[in-house]
């Protein structure tokens, strides 16, 4: 598959002549690795059977082999989209490599993602199959993807880990062309439909052995999984790519917690981890408390939401690692801080971009033509680049506004430049709350409530929370003030629709009327600022 939205000609000859697009593809990524560091651990961590797994790149490099074989005898094909919806298990690697290698392509969902979301993704991507487990975190996925698989005509195969994956005398891997796409990644979005991002071997690979060599990986580098794998901080950033790049191990966390997380950075001798910035509390938290010894752990990468700077300080005395602050989209770019980088810059920043090529531009968010403010200014922040896509899979009236006529991406956070270069994210345009790094689209709750029959409208904001940064509030406007759904029984509702759970409103508050928000035609933006900022001035 190609993209829709292409690189221009120009661009990507200048990214081709850089060195940044080397024509290197998934299947060669996994094919170097297990020539050069055949014999290394390539993956560590409790299967679905909760069995511990230690495989070598030679045995995850023939596990995909004989995946991808096994999935060619079910009539999955190269170029067919496969939703991938697993936990973090050793194998969530067999799996996506084992598609990697046939040439298919995985659509990457996250465990917390409910019924709803699956069927969306199918149907949109018009997959083929659906990669799963029986239950995880009490759910049952495998039912859910069943229903799913039975409603959307695509969608011939529910593969279900633990009742065993399909297999075959090993397959010579496939050979895409690096522009092609090699998968779809989820967004945030800022819509009442999650978008998929489609992106190339060529621009994500660069992506992910430039960010490797940014944190200084090494075959002895042991990275832990501790936020969801499909996640593209986690995936990418470096994540456990750059990781398998490198030769190095990745650890699978079977949860976030701090109790299972820092002792696997003990037992497994963890180097670096990667977490969103609630996690980096309790893991201090935890540290502070119980001062552990982990004497491996150099760095802990936060990004997802902004880690204050309060949180940041506490986070090198008590984990004895490096902090290093990571800004990045699915969408393509990301800022990392340099290991090395000065404290005022680690602590206050969230880093520079991986590449000379990324073109960033700070401009007024109300000024029509994009007009740049002043270096220093707060604006919005466009981006293009090497790894940066120019439209998602399937949204031309959406991509006509989230990028530019010349194709820069509207990334909708609020940002400044300090002389360095560095980011500093100040806040955001865009009609999504960051829900401690889970994203949550304003309209797409909206929707799920205006679904209630005794719902006339529906406004969600993000208010301020300690710990997440954000959390959602719902306010509703129902039909009849008389026969009102009370707020429990409105998130309910919302968790019935099959939504995953950080979608649910928090709180939600039935109201009689929305709060005037000056004269004329009111927009929702201006709507939900005004109840955002209602919230606020309760506080
Ligand atoms: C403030 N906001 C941040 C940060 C992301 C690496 C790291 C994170 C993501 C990610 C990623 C932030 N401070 N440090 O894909 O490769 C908010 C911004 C951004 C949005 C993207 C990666 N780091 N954000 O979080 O696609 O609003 O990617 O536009 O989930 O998260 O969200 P997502």
């Amino acid at each position: 598959m190609k993209l829709e939205n292409p690189y221009p000609d120009e661009a990507a000859r200048r990214y081709r002549d850089a060195g940044y697009w080397t024509g290197q593809t998934f299947p060669d990524l996994l094919a170097t690795a297990a020539r050069e560091h055949g014999g290394r651990p390539a993956v560590v961590g409790r299967d679905v059977h909760r069995q511990r797994q230690r495989w070598t790149y030679a045995e995850l490099d023939d596990r995909a082999r004989r995946l991808a074989a096994g999935l060619a005898g079910l009539g999955v094909a190269p170029g067919d989209r496969v939703v991938v919806w697993l936990p973090n298990v050793p194998e969530y690697l067999e799996v996506i490599w084992g598609l990697f290698t046939l040439g298919a392509l995985p659509v990457f969902a996250l465990p917390a993602h409910r019924e709803s979301e699956i069927r969306y993704f199918c149907e949109h991507a018009e997959a083929v199959a659906v990669v799963t487990v029986t239950r995880h975190d009490r759910h049952d996925h495998a039912d859910a993807a069943r229903r799913v698989a039975k409603d959307v005509a695509s969608v011939r195969e529910v593969l279900v880990v633990d009742e065993g994956l399909p297999t075959g005398e090993p397959a010579t891997p496939s050979a895409p062309e690096p522009d092609d796409v090699a998968f779809l990644q989820l967004s945030g979005g800022t819509t009442g439909l999650p978008k998929l991002i489609p992106r190339t071997h060529d621009d994500y690979l660069y992506s992910v052995r430039a960010s490797a060599d940014i944190c200084g990986l090494t075959p002895g580098t042991v990275f832990l999984a501790a936020l969801p794998a499909a996640h593209n901080f986690t995936m990418s950033s470096p994540g456990l790519l750059g990781v398998m790049h490198a030769g190095g191990c990745v650890v699978t966390a079977p949860s976030p917690d701090p109790d299972t997380c820092l002792r696997l950075v003990a037992d497994e001798g963890v180097t670096i981890a990667a977490v969103v910035p609630p996690l980096a509390a309790v893991w201090v938290a935890a540290a502070e408390k119980n001062s552990p010894e982990l004497p491996t752990l150099e760095v802990l990468q936060v990004g997802g939401a902004k880690c204050g700077s309060e949180l940041a300080a506490r986070i090198g005395p008590a984990l004895g690692a490096t902090l290093q602050q990571v800004f990045g989209m699915a969408e393509g770019l990301v800022n990392y801080t340099r290991l090395d980088d000065p404290d005022d810059v680690v602590l206050h920043t969230q880093g520079r971009p991986i590449s000379p090529d990324d073109e960033l531009r700070v401009v007024d968010p109300d000024s029509p033509d994009d007009r740049e403010v002043a270096p220093g200014e707060v604006g919005a922040l466009l981006t293009r680049g090497p790894y940066t896509i120019r439209g998602y899979y399937r949204a031309p009236e959406h991509n006509a506004t989230a990028f530019t006529a010349d194709g820069f991406y509207r990334t909708g956070d609020l940002v400044r430049l300090d002389p360095g270069g560095n980011v500093v994210v100040t806040g955001r345009v865009k009609e999504q709350i960051n829900r401690g790094g889970e994203k949550v689209a304003a309209e797409e709750v909206e929707n799920h409530l205006m679904a209630h029959a005794a719902v006339l409208d529906a406004a969600v904001v993000g208010v301020p929370d300690e710990f997440l940064g954000e959390r959602t509030h719902a306010y509703v406007l129902p039909r009849d003030p008389d026969e009102a759904p009370s707020p429990a029984d409105l998130r309910r509702f919302v968790r019935d629709r099959g939504v995953a759970a950080y979608k649910v409103p928090d709180a939600v508050e039935v109201v009689t009327s929305f709060p005037a928000t000056g004269v004329g035609k009111t927009s929702r933006r201006e709507l939900r600022a005004a109840l955002a900022q209602r919230h606020t001035e309760q506080r």
